[in-house]
């Protein structure tokens, strides 16, 4: 199953040439260090050289002429530590540095760290130049993790259905472990480190307090062994009312002394069996979740709680800032800002307050959380969602580097120009030291991990984005799709251009101009923009687009709900008006007549229908463009593309048709030409029922 292998194909180098380069700059390795996480160096450089070259690579434990050399700073000769001063003071404890020198006139090619796991970093990017075909006679790079903490957040459940997840299920077999390791783990573990992912929060946000038994611990303690040598730390969600579902205490008051010491005792019966483990990642007080409110106690009051349990033992507290309130009449877009912004500096040192990328819900376009930038003195966390649930789950192709990318270079304005929020989330805009990136996996245990095969690219992008967040998502694709298919340039080339393409087409027939939050409702598969039957206002998609007779769009300004107002200038006052807020955002903050006039002289209307319309012919040209790569890829993973291109291309369709059969009821006016008339009525499009879709259960209603 070549799916399996992910980007770490290590295809058979076959040109004469660079093969020969190749073997002859490299004819031995030698390891300084001797630990596991050289072992698992060097286990990787054997799985590579098998499949490059159809050989092992010769082990030496002196040093050869022409041989890759692995050894830390310290175990370099004193002459050679002077040599690289410079070097090695560009890089941190996390990263490497690879170069080709000469040394007692041998020839050397030399991968060297700080500590062990830039060793085995540096050997998965020397790995990766050669899965590129790049020249390696003159290499010289030096490369660090930009943020501290890259890790995965699976909503994965102890009875293994993923929640939001559509590539079957988890892949922790907690029934079987700890005595069954799947070689799974072991091939999770080797993807996540060679592009630097160094956590894993192995539960779901909406939490079991189960996992922080004496039995759980233990399964959960196997995944840190085994994931240990990769330099991945295993975290675990924590359901705020643990202590007492438990039976063990009467309340979760944070502030009451036997609430403390349970969490205490807790996080040292943890470490005991798993000494680096990560930590806690806390959904609180949100959509039902149990939380220090529910006592009458603040957020920080509950993290700090938590924080002071695990401070002993250099564990930290993620607490999500995903927050809105039923009860709360003010807009749900405004509500984390309002709640969390006043806490500002209150937090543990060890606290990382972890923000989704916007403020409504991993939308396929949303405008950054203004919560970036507006707290200076409390270490922030970037949550991307990597399943794609808002997004055609693993059945769309859609490049979500990109749009990751898009958020990340975004001007928050907040401490001046330039105060983009990778400058927060790295933390060089208001110096922190403690960093993160989370992101929520859309891995299950599919054969090829992630059900559709370009979904791999969206856990790979994550993490190079993890690694570095001012990377262009270009590059992020070509090195994916090189690894993962093909280097022929045709290839890379046009389907790099399809990919970066993906998201722009997913936003037009899903949600143009700024819709948001129209999705049908629970599963969120598929259009659904007339719900307005739940019982949670805000859950309902007429909340969000508030279409009617005299307009569509949510205003966000100061007439409105002024969301705005969260913003920085000079956002808040460009986004203020209609004219000078992008036009991709148009509806976020908006409420508009339908004859609005747009840049273009075309009405609102006109622009939205031929937008729906554009995305349609957008899938359709994917099809198009992957047809034409059938030579570069193989049968089972061209097959299965193409199949789900088709999937596509139909809930394309069915999005425009659906959405725009729905708002023409307010709009009132004709479709343009190029667009073609819904094949059937409004009703037809709200019958529609899902008992099949993901995320459900079956059944006839
Ligand atoms: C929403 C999902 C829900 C999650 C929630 C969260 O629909 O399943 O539990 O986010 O992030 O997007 O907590």
């Amino acid at each position: 199953q070549k799916g399996h292998d992910l980007w770490l194909q290590y295809a058979e180098i076959t040109g004469d040439n660079l093969k020969n380069t190749y073997l002859d700059e490299i004819q031995s390795v030698t390891f300084s260090s001797q630990s596991e996480t050289t072992g698992k160096a060097q286990e990787e450089l054997q799985i590579a050289w098998r499949s490059f070259f159809g050989q092992e690579l010769a082990v030496n434990t002196t040093l050869q002429n022409k041989a890759l050399w692995l050894a830390t700073e310290k175990e370099l000769p004193k002459p050679l530590q002077q040599q690289l001063k410079t070097d090695f003071a560009h890089i941190n404890e996390e990263g490497f540095l690879i170069k080709k020198l000469q040394f007692k006139g041998k020839a050397i090619m030399l991968i060297s760290a700080k500590k062990e796991i830039g060793l085995l970093y540096g050997t998965f990017r020397f790995l990766k130049e050669l899965q590129l075909h790049q020249p390696i006679e003159k290499i010289a790079i030096t490369d660090s993790p930009k943020i501290q903490k890259r890790v995965l957040n699976h909503w994965d459940n102890l009875d293994r259905t993923v929640e939001r997840g559509y590539a079957g299920f988890s892949i922790w077999d907690w029934h079987l472990l700890p005595e069954l390791i799947k070689p799974e783990y072991i091939d999770y573990a080797r993807a996540n480190a060679s592009v630097g992912i160094n956590g894993t929060v192995l539960t779901n946000v909406n939490a079991n307090s189960l996992v922080l038994s004496p039995q759980y611990i233990e399964k959960v303690q196997a995944l840190a062994d085994v994931f240990r040598p990769y330099g991945i730390q295993v975290y675990l969600t924590a359901r705020f009312s643990s202590p007492v579902e438990t039976g063990d205490l009467e309340t979760a008051d944070p502030l009451d002394p036997e609430v403390r010491k349970w969490w205490k005792n807790k996080a040292d019966e943890i470490y005991q069996s798993i000494p680096d483990f990560g930590g806690f990642l806390v959904k609180a007080n949100s959509e039902g979740q149990p939380g220090p409110n529910n006592y009458g106690r603040t957020h920080v009051d509950g993290a700090n709680m938590m924080a002071e349990a695990l401070a002993p033992h250099n564990g930290i507290v993620m607490w999500r800032a995903f927050v809105y309130s039923e009860d709360d009449p003010e807009d749900r877009a405004k509500q984390a800002y309002s709640e969390f912004v006043p806490f500002d500096g209150q937090f543990a040192e060890n606290v990382l307050i972890q923000v989704k990328n916007g403020p409504i819900d991993f939308q396929p376009r949303e405008p950054f959380h203004p919560i970036f930038g507006a707290m200076p003195d409390t270490p922030l966390m970037m949550e991307f969602q990597i399943t794609q649930e808002y997004l055609g789950f693993s059945s769309h192709l859609v490049y979500l580097p990109k749009m990751f990318q898009e958020t990340l270079e975004t001007d928050t304005y907040t401490a001046g120009k330039n105060s983009t929020v990778a400058k927060v989330i790295d933390g060089s805009l208001s110096h922190k030291k403690l960093t993160g990136m989370a992101g929520v996996a859309n891995i299950g245990n599919e054969s090829n991990w992630t059900g559709h095969p370009f979904g791999q690219a969206n856990w790979y992008g994550f993490g190079r984005l993890a690694w570095n967040p001012y990377l262009d998502s270009r590059t992020i694709a070509e090195d994916w799709l090189k690894m993962t298919f093909s280097t022929d340039e045709e290839f890379v080339r046009t389907v790099s251009d399809m990919m970066l393409q993906s998201r722009e087409s997913v936003v037009k027939y899903m949600t143009p101009l700024g819709l948001h939050h129209i999705m049908a409702t629970g599963h969120h598969y598929g259009p659904g923009p007339w719900v307005s039957n739940l019982s949670r206002p805000e859950w309902n998609p007429v909340y969000y687009h508030k279409a009617d007779s005299l307009g569509v769009g949510f205003d966000r300004t100061t007439s409105g709900s002024d969301a705005l107002s969260q913003y920085a200038n000079p956002i808040q006052q460009e986004y203020e008006n209609p004219e000078t807020t992008p036009e991709e955002f148009l509806l976020w903050f908006h409420h508009l007549p339908w004859d609005y006039q747009m840049k273009n002289g075309k009405t609102l209307w006109f622009n939205m229908s031929s937008t729906y319309q554009e995305g349609v012919e957008e899938v359709q040209k994917m099809i198009q463009t992957w047809q034409g790569m059938k030579k570069f890829v193989d049968e089972q993973r061209f097959q299965k593309v193409s199949m789900l291109l088709q999937i596509q291309l139909k809930e394309a369709r069915w999005w425009r048709d659906a959405c725009l059969s729905y708002f023409k009821q307010f709009s009132k006016m004709e479709l343009p030409e190029n667009v073609p008339q819904p094949e059937h009525n409004l009703d037809y499009y709200k019958s529609l029922k899902f008992p099949f879709a993901p995320g459900i259960r079956p059944s006839w209603n």
